[in-house]
């Protein structure tokens, strides 16, 4: 029997601003993320102008990993992690984001964090902005919009790339670049760009500007991460929602192709260093005028990454047809997104759908020729806690033992060359979406609920002792 390969980094994943808390110790300053309060399933989080004494703001403590990360690493290493994916909060190292001087403070938090996973053996992967930008980079210079924070960020990578050069091997630049991507979100241009809209602005063109911008960012220090330490594996970080045409329609087809192609515009600047005819023709048919110099060109071109990482939570559909209901998007004549009725769908609305897992392997696969890495995967869900203190998250099983299913084929039968799999959320966090800590992923339970109550007592949940013996056995028992 085929087996999965030897070193596969089965892992789990997090971000810094979903989990540590500490928002403004030793030095931290403020970030996006700081400024989000609590939204609920279904009403949108607010973003506020600086920090309100009378809102309620669920990153400032999340988990509290920051004093506690040392006994979360001793549950991780029970659980048999060969990995874990966290971010470094841009503001622990730089508070304003264009400050002369490192914060010292925040570089020795993560050294020791780092040694903690070293010591337990296990590989740091490291997100160098997760929805974490320094909310003085809005304030001075409109976020992404300014060529000014390319430099801020490539100054923050190279100092922290430097430090921890013999610590972390695997790096990813911008998560889910493509957030972002139609400009329509107020959350996803905030946390992806550090940008807020004035009425009658063309979102899509800035968003276009503030996404180049990103992925020069991101070439730049690719390339300058190799010059640090030539072993270095850096990738960019997609959401990858694969959109199914709803029917066989040609016109199906081709609105499918056409929504994806918005999404991989930033996967085919990462992965291949040029801006795609599809995306400049766009720009030309609208008039767009987009700010990139010859120079820049050169760093798209010399900074491609070294590996695609991804999250994947559940696929999308679109239809032309007009009887099928839906909602309309721009991305084709007469297309309307809807839901796939072969699928079912978490208490979020999420669409549930394993085998879409195995198809965008291969689709990127075939499109990139390069590792792909899922850093995320993961079933938001209710839990509910028993009167005996135990947790049982069938569901959360279920869930992830259909996706691994999936992934197995798609190495051992399709060929992908898949580097790990580090689940969501593997300890549960504040939600990013909405701002709960009720939507939970972890096979952690963390005593904490959406006003914040709670002992912060950590407890293992069915899910815990199932992904053990995944692990254990390199996959072979689900
Ligand atoms: P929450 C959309 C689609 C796929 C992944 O999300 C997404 C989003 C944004 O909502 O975000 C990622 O916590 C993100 C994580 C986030 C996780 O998915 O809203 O990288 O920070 O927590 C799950 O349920």
């Amino acid at each position: 029997m085929k087996q999965m390969p030897e070193n596969f980094l089965w892992g789990g994943a997090v971000a810094a601003h979903q989990i540590e808390g500490g928002w403004n110790e030793d030095g931290k300053g403020i970030s996006t993320a700081d400024v989000m309060t609590a939204g609920s399933n279904g009403v949108a989080r607010e973003i506020t102008d600086g920090i309100l004494s009378e809102k309620y703001y669920p990153n400032h403590e999340a988990i509290d990993f920051y004093h506690r990360y040392k006994e979360d690493i001793q549950l991780f290493k029970e659980l048999g992690l060969k990995a874990f994916r966290t971010s470094i909060n841009w503001t622990r190292i730089f508070p304003n984001g264009n400050d002369e001087e490192a914060n010292e403070a925040g570089l020795q938090f993560y050294d020791d964090l780092f040694d903690e996973l070293l010591a337990n053996d296990i590989e740091p992967v490291i997100t160098l902005s997760h929805f974490e930008i320094p909310y003085n980079l809005y304030k001075e210079f409109g976020g992404f919009r300014s060529k000014e924070v390319i430099d801020c960020f490539v100054k923050y990578a190279e100092v922290v790339m430097n430090r921890y050069k013999n610590k972390v091997k695997y790096w990813m630049t911008f998560n889910e670049i493509n957030n972002q991507a139609d400009g329509q979100h107020e959350l996803h241009t905030w946390t992806n760009s550090a940008i807020l809209f004035e009425e009658g602005e063309n979102r899509e063109e800035i968003i276009y500007q503030a996404g180049l911008n990103e992925l020069i960012a991101s070439a730049k220090v690719v390339k300058l991460g190799h010059q640090i330490n030539p072993e270095f594996q850096i990738g960019c970080m997609m959401a990858y929602v694969p959109v199914y045409p709803y029917s066989s329609n040609p016109d199906d087809q081709m609105a499918a192709l056409k929504v994806m192609q918005r999404r991989y515009f930033y996967s085919d600047v990462h992965a291949k260093g040029e801006i795609p005819n599809y995306v400049l023709n766009e720009w030309a048919d609208k008039g767009y005028e987009i700010d990139y110099s010859d120079e820049e060109l050169k760093a798209l071109k010399g900074g491609t990454v070294d590996y695609i990482g991804f999250s994947y939570y559940m696929s999308g559909t679109v239809t032309t047809l007009q009887d099928k209901g839906g909602y309309e998007i721009p991305d084709y004549k007469n297309s309307k997104w809807l839901s796939n009725p072969f699928v079912k769908a978490s208490d979020w609305g999420w669409q549930i759908d394993p085998v879409g897992l195995r198809y965008i392997l291969n689709v990127i696969h075939e499109r990139y020729d390069l590792p792909l890495f899922i850093v995320e995967n993961g079933f938001g869900a209710y839990d509910k806690v028993e009167a005996d203190g135990s947790i049982n998250d069938q569901y959360r099983i279920d869930y992830l033992k259909a996706h691994i299913e999936q992934l197995k084929a798609a190495v051992l039968e399709d060929g992908v060359n898949l580097l790990g799999y580090t689940p969501w959320g593997i300890i549960d966090i504040v939600s990013f979406g909405t701002g709960e800590m009720e939507k939970r992923y972890g096979m952690i339970y963390v005593d904490k609920d959406n006003q914040g109550n709670g002992t912060l007592k950590r407890s293992k949940k069915k899910s815990f002792a199932w992904y053990q013996q995944v692990i254990n056995s390199n996959g072979e028992e689900l």
